[in-house]
C-alpha cells in the first residue's frame, strides 16, 4: 500500500505561525512586537511585487528629486518609502518612523505605539534599473518617552544594543527576510505564488571564517592606509572578490559562505557611506547573533554612540576571524 504522505512533501512553516509561536519569548512577551514584524513582512510583498513589476510599468528610473544624503532617488525608492510607512501607520504598533528617504522623523499619529523604527525602504538603489538584488533593512526599538506623548529623537538615538529586533528583506533570485529579536536569527523564503513567507532556517550561523572579500576597490587609492593594506592582503592571500553594490545582498552572502564586507572612510566619504541607524545597526544586530562581527575599525558598530539621525560611519562587517584580522591592521 503507497503511503501518500510520503508523496507530498510539506510546504513548511510560515512566518505568521513562526512568530506567534515565539511570541511568548520575545522581548516583552509582546504581541505587539509580533504584529509590527508582520506589518514589515507585509510591505515587503508589496514591495516585491513592484520590484517584479518594475520592468513592465514605468516605475524605474529617477524620480527627479534628491534625498536628504543628495543622492537621486529612484521611483522605486519612492515606493517603497511610502509602502512601508503606509504599513507602519496602519499597524498601529509605531509611534515614529525615520527612513533614509525624508530628513526629520515621521510621525505616525499613534502616540500610544510603543516602538519607533529606523528604515532603509530600498537599498542599493543604483542597482534598481539594472534587475540586481536590491534590499530592505530595519531597526526596532521600544521608545523610552511614555507613551500618550509625542515620540522624540530620543527615542531614536538610544544605541545599536537597545534595538528589540532587526532584519533585512532581500530582493534577489528569490525574496528572503532574515529577522532577530535577539535570540538567533532566523530565515524565511517568499513564496510567490502562495503569497506567504515560509521558514527556511532558525538560529543561522555565519561560519567563523571565510575567503571571500566584498569592497569598492575603485576607491582604493582614496581609502586610508589600513584599508588598503588589509585589501592588499586580501589579494596576497586569492582571497575571492565579490562586490554587488547592495549591501543586503554582498552581507548576506558574506553571511551564509564566509567573508567580510568593508566601506571604509574614503576621500569622498570621509566618515564612510553607510548610515548607522538603518543601515549598520541592524546588519550589525544580525551579524551579532549570526556569530559574525561588525567594526568601525576600532569599535564594535552596536557600541558607537548615536548622535544623529542620518549619521554615516565607516563599516567592516563579516566573519568573525575575518573581521578581527582586518582590524589588526587597524
Ligand atoms: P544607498 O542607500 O543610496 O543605496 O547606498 C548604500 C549602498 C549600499 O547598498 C552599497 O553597499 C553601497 O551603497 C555601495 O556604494 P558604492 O557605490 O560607493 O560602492
Ligand atoms: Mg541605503
Amino acid at each position: 500500500m503507497t503511503n501518500h504522505e510520503t508523496l507530498v512533501s510539506p510546504v513548511g512553516v510560515t512566518l505568521d505561525r513562526f512568530i506567534k509561536r515565539q511570541q511568548s519569548s520575545l522581548p516583552f512577551a509582546s504581541g505587539e512586537l509580533s504584529q509590527l514584524l508582520r506589518d514589515i513582512a507585509l510591505a515587503g510583498k508589496i514591495i516585491n511585487r513592484e520590484i517584479n513589476r518594475a520592468g513592465l510599468v514605468d516605475i524605474t528610473g529617477a524620480f527627479g528629486m534628491e534625498n536628504v544624503q543628495g543622492e537621486a532617488q529612484q521611483k522605486l525608492d519612492v515606493i517603497a518609502n511610502v509602502r512601508f510607512i503606509r504599513a507602519l501607520k496602519n499597524g498601529g504598533e509605531v509611534s515614529a518612523i525615520i527612513t533614509e528617504e525624508d530628513e526629520g522623523i515621521i510621525y505616525t499619529d499613534n502616540d500610544e505605539g510603543k516602538y519607533v523604527v529606523a528604515i532603509d525602504p530600498l537599498d542599493g538603489s543604483s542597482n534598481i534599473d539594472v534587475n540586481v538584488s536590491i534590499g530592505t533593512i530595519f531597526s526596532i526599538y521600544r521608545r523610552i518617552t511614555p507613551t500618550g506623548t509625542k515620540p522624540t529623537i530620543d527615542d531614536f538615538l538610544q544605541g545599536g544594543r537597545s534595538q528589540v529586533a532587526a532584519g533585512y528583506i532581500l530582493y534577489g533570485s528569490s525574496t528572503i527576510l532574515v529577522y532577530t529579536t535577539g535570540q538567533g536569527v532566523n530565515t524565511f523564503t517568499y513564496e510567490n505564488s502562495l503569497g506567504e513567507y515560509f521558514l527556511s532556517q532558525t538560529d543561522l550561523k555565519s561560519p567563523e571564517d571565510g575567503s571571500i572579500y566584498s569592497v569598492n576597490e575603485g576607491y582604493y587609492n582614496s581609502f586610508v592606509s589600513p584599508a588598503r593594506a588589509y585589501i592588499t592582503n586580501c589579494k596576497l592571500r586569492d582571497y575571492n572578490s565579490r562586490y554587488i553594490g547592495s549591501l543586503v545582498a554582498d552581507f548576506h552572502r558574506n553571511l551564509l559562505k564566509g567573508g567580510i564586507y568593508l566601506y571604509p572612510p574614503s576621500k569622498k566619504h570621509p566618515k564612510g557611506k553607510l548610515r548607522l541607524m538603518y543601515e549598520c545597526y541592524p546588519l550589525a544586530f544580525i551579524a551579532e547573533q549570526a556569530g559574525a562581527a561588525a567594526s568601525d575599525g576600532y569599535q564594535d558598530i552596536l557600541d558607537i554612540e548615536p548622535t544623529e539621525l542620518h549619521q554615516r560611519t565607516p563599516m567592516i562587517i563579516g566573519s568573525s576571524e575575518m573581521v578581527r584580522d582586518a582590524l589588526s591592521y587597524f
